[in-house]
């Protein structure tokens, strides 16, 4: 009689053996724990660098350690995009203080043109969303004062909000602008509407986001840049990327926050559109050796990507996908489109790993890297985060998608490998610093509000417990600020 355990079966056993280990490593939770408070800890350190260079500014210059303004006059971007974060990590008396100093130095009453859609994103949706967490209702006065200097942007003959505004003077400018900045305003105006029981700023952000959508292609796709005053598109290259990104994001994300039906038929429409003439489904071969086995077999592996297209022909424009485009699988995911997401994700962390850090922009035809910067970005992280997020959830119901719990460990690899890349080629003395390439790994003078708002944020709720924040009750606007989704 044979018996029961041959040596190759042994073999198989034990290289199994060793694949779950290898996958149940990472939900280890000494090691999770580990991480999350690695996370914290760099958060600390960038934020001491800012209190002792840059207090007061907009951000800190991490190499040359002095600050950088946006505008003539400071509008604390880095403090009011890091409170949230702060609050979430438990760091208690630093959010106490952080809160208090915003609370009595931010003023919106200043002689200063801004942009519109940067400010909505950083500066209300950071005020919105630390309100709702603190309830402290200085928060959101300076929330809705800054809503009310806002509003002229919508004065224009579309009803497309011009990109400029003088916060005194309300006198506006710049009259090309693109969906991403006409359209990502929602989740912040529509919140402050609620909040403050006053439908203006959700009638005039919802209009915005409807005047794009309505002059999307016959095919269904919009384009990059658009004449608020006229609505003529001046310039047609369609794709998910920066100055589009958002739209789309925004048009599912207020479908679900405000059970807006406009919008979810919006997104509906939007992504047959996107899916058929951006996305761009590739096959590749690749060798990999199955447990036990001792030669690599051949395997066919699909690869997705989602590219540019002229937005009347659909005809294909370039190649290319960017650390922008990386937002995109967490948006697919919340969409209920997992394995698209799935897909997506695996793309997104192949460019991620040519150079051991995801560069600005990738042709995934020719393998090559066509913008080689990074400005500390925080997409792939976000998407990881949703995926693990999804991953487990899917994983604890009663008929459970195969390999959920699975995928969910696969994220936390996935988002360790990039935790350690991004420490080990962004960190400096005194903060973290941009890329001027990610090729050479040489350093930038920069260190942008995000890194706090969105890059840390998403990486400590990867590692931590998923108790920290419950995911199905809040929505993150674009640059990561939760906000409620049944608003009080
Ligand atoms: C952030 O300000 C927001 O996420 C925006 O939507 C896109 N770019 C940056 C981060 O990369």
């Amino acid at each position: 009689m044979r018996p029961i355990l041959t040596k190759d079966r042994l073999r198989v056993l034990v290289s199994a053996l060793i694949l779950f280990l290898l996958i149940a490593t990472p939900t280890f939770p000494q090691k999770r724990v580990a991480l999350q408070n690695q996370v914290r800890t760099e958060f600390l350190h960038a934020w001491n660098g800012y209190k002792q260079y840059a207090w007061g500014h907009d951000d800190l210059k991490p190499l040359s350690k002095t600050y950088h303004d946006w505008y003539a006059e400071p509008l604390l971007m880095t403090p009011v995009d890091a409170l949230d974060t702060m609050i979430l990590m438990g760091l208690k008396d630093e959010a106490r203080t952080t809160r208090e100093y915003i609370a009595t130095h931010l003023s919106f009453d200043k002689d200063i043109s801004v942009q519109n859609f940067e400010i909505t994103i950083r500066l209300l949706g950071g005020l919105l969303s630390s309100y709702q967490l603190t309830g402290d209702q200085r928060l959101l006065t300076l929330a809705e004062d800054l809503g009310n200097r806002l509003l002229p942007v919508f004065n224009s003959p579309t009803g497309l909000p011009y990109r400029y505004v003088n916060l005194k003077t309300g006198k506006f400018s710049g009259n090309v602008t693109n969906p991403a900045e006409a359209g990502t305003l929602l989740v912040e105006f529509g919140t402050l509407a609620k909040l403050t029981h006053r439908q203006v700023f959700y009638d005039k952000a919802k209009r915005a986001l409807v005047e794009i959508y309505n002059r999307r292609s016959p095919i269904g796709l919009v384009g990059t840049w658009i004449n608020v005053d006229t609505g003529q598109w001046t310039d047609t290259d369609s794709h998910i990327s920066g100055a589009i990104d958002s739209y789309y994001e925004y048009l599912l994300k207020c479908a679900i926050l405000f059970d807006d039906r406009d919008c979810r038929r919006m997104w509906n429409e939007s992504i047959k559109a996107i899916n058929r003439y951006l996305g761009d489904p590739r096959t590749t071969e690749i060798e990999v050796i199955p447990g036990g086995a001792v030669s690599p077999i051949r395997r066919i592996q699909t690869l997705l990507w989602y590219g540019h297209a002229d937005m009347n022909s659909g005809q294909r424009t370039s190649t290319t996908y960017g650390a922008l485009d990386a937002f995109f699988p967490a948006v697919l995911a919340l969409s209920g489109d997992v394995d698209r997401a799935s897909l997506l994700q695996s793309s997104s962390f192949r460019m991620w790993s040519e150079a051991g850090i995801e560069p600005e922009e990738f042709n995934y035809q020719t393998r090559q890297i066509t913008a080689s910067g990074y400005p500390l970005r925080p997409e792939i992280v976000e998407s990881a985060y949703y995926l693990y997020h999804f991953s487990l959830e899917s994983s604890r119901r009663i008929s459970p998608r195969p390999g959920g719990d699975h995928n969910a460990a696969y994220y936390h690899q996935m988002g360790e490998t990039m935790w350690r890349d991004f420490v080990k080629y962004c960190r400096n003395a005194v903060g973290y610093a941009a890329l001027k390439s990610v090729v050479t790994k040489e350093k930038s003078d920069s260190m942008q509000s995000f890194l706090f708002a969105e890059t840390f944020k998403y990486f400590y709720l990867l590692f931590a417990p998923p108790r920290t924040l419950d995911f199905d009750t809040v929505i993150f606007n674009t640059e990561a600020h939760p906000v409620r989704r049944k608003l009080r």
